[in-house]
């Protein structure tokens, strides 16, 4: 969307301005963008950060490249290496951050319109996040089904499948097959039929791997982008789309924290550019908000 060429509501492009702004009566909204960044000062890796990330950390799993953990077909064919990488990153061992916390705080104060994120390790909702006020855009952990039959799994008997590095399997009645599904079903499955009268198909959490389509919510969301009086981008490189177009389609000031620049944010003339920790950051947005106190209570809860 072309953006007008109007006075910056932001004056100053620091944190100072941002700070300025959050108090005018100006900025009564804020849409949150976040990504992995706002979770690895819990202990999560994120995706892209050199030596760190998972990316440069997947030798051990023998993928033909990076990617290829969060794709389909290729899960269907190599479900360990899925497992392996997820046993790492499960729900239950990370604790949320203090920028988790800050998110929590701006739904308390009534001044969050909406936080899509792009994390599926659920600290969101164990921050306290209201549920309403979350959009998971890559799905997470919290659910899971079979995908053969697309029928739900079972959340205890999944846990113990992440904590051990595991593969489950669905154990409820085969269903008969469709008829054009029938063509398709490869020898494997046809001579497990004959021993098994489960389903058997692969367990997988309900994340969106590359070429999924996003939950429904992605798309129901885009009107909190035209409601935000200010969007906070927290801790992505911007590059997975479509999560990153959401920059672009709103018309309010974006103020991207990051240690690293990400997609076109700084082309905007309202646009601005913290190039820092997301903790650090949202400590300091709310020290010079007067919520230090308030903040710090927020996350001891957690
Ligand atoms: P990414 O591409 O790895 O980018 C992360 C960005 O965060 C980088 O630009 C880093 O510079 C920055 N960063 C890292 N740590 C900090 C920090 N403490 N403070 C400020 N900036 C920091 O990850 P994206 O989220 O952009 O990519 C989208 C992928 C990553 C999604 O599909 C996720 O599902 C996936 N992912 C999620 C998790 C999680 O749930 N915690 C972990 C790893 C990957």
């Amino acid at each position: 969307m072309a953006r007008q060429a109007a006075q910056p509501v932001i004056e100053t492009k620091d944190i100072d301005g941002v700070i300025r702004y959050m108090k005018s009566d100006k900025c009564k909204k804020i849409m949150v963008m976040a990504g992995a960044g706002i979770s690895t000062s819990a202990g999560i890796p994120d995706f892209r950060t050199p030596g760190t990330g998972l990316y440069d950390n997947l030798a051990k799993l023998n993928l033909p490249y990076p990617q290829a953990v969060f794709e389909l077909g290729y899960f269907r064919q190599n479900p360990q290496a899925f497992y392996t990488l997820a046993k790492e990153l499960a729900p239950g061992r990370f604790r949320p951050t203090i920028t988790h916390a800050f998110v929590k705080l701006l739904a308390d104060k009534d001044l969050l319109e909406v936080c899509y994120t792009q994390n599926i390790d659920t600290l969101e909702r164990r921050a306290g996040v209201p549920p309403n006020a979350i959009i998971e855009a890559h799905g997470s952990f919290a659910t899971q089904r079979c995908i053969e039959c697309k029928r739900p799994f079972p959340d205890a008997t999944m846990a113990a499948h992440l904590r051990d590095g595991s593969i489950p399997r669905c154990q409820l009645d085969r269903l008969p097959p469709a008829d054009d599904a029938k063509e398709h079903r490869d020898t494997a499955a046809e001579s497990s039929e004959t021993e098994t009268d489960v389903c058997n198909g692969i367990v997988k959490p309900d994340i969106v791997f590359f070429g999924e389509p996003l939950p429904k919510a992605f798309f129901d969301g885009f009107p909190h982008t035209l409601e935000a009086d200010l969007l906070l981008i927290m801790g992505t490189s911007l590059k997975v789309h479509p999560f990153a177009d959401l920059a672009d389609m709103g018309v309010c000031p974006r103020v991207l924290i990051n240690r690293d620049p990400a997609g076109d944010i700084g082309s905007n003339h309202d646009d601005v550019v913290l190039l820092m920790s997301c903790d650090d950051a949202v400590r300091e947005i709310a020290r010079g908000m007067g919520w230090e106190e308030e903040l710090d209570a927020v996350w001891a809860k957690t």
